[in-house]
């Protein structure tokens, strides 16, 4: 039942940081800006948050460390391994949204970034029978 997919779907949960750079927004090409990046999947959403960057003389707590940046529906969107046209980069990933936003997401170890495309694509999976 669409019950039991839900539960599982809050059940695919991971969080790391990861290499991810913007590629298209809105279906237009953005230029590249690789960063290392805080990735959380949670209930079928996957948030890029900000580099945490301490600003000189601001108060670092618990609140103002990790800023959500974009997040990515994962309903109706693909992932894939990227081609090599795609970036020299080994080991990389593309998430296409489907509201027209592409990220590559990145990673050199290859155990870490095969675990994110096994729980991504399942995750896809389940929402699609949702
Ligand atoms: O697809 P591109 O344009 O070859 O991507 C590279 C550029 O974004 C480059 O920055 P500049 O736009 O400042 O030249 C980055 O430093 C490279 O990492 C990008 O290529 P890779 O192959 O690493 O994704």
């Amino acid at each position: 039942t669409s019950k039991w997919l839900r539960y599982n779907v809050q059940n695919l949960e991971k969080a790391g940081i990861l290499n991810k750079t913007k590629i298209s927004e809105n279906g237009k090409k953005v230029r590249k800006n690789w960063a290392p990046t805080w990735t959380v999947l949670h209930g079928g959403v996957l948030t890029f948050h900000k580099d945490p960057k301490p600003s000189p003389g601001a108060v670092q707590n618990k609140t103002n460390q990790i800023v959500p940046e974009f997040t990515v529906e994962l309903k109706g969107a693909t992932i894939g391994w990227a081609t090599k046209d795609k970036s020299s980069k080994k080991n990389v990933l593309e998430l296409k949204g489907k509201n027209g936003v592409e990220f590559l997401i990145q990673y050199d170890t290859e155990s870490i970034i095969y675990d994110w495309h096994k729980i991504l694509k399942d995750t896809i999976q389940q929402l699609d029978y949702q």
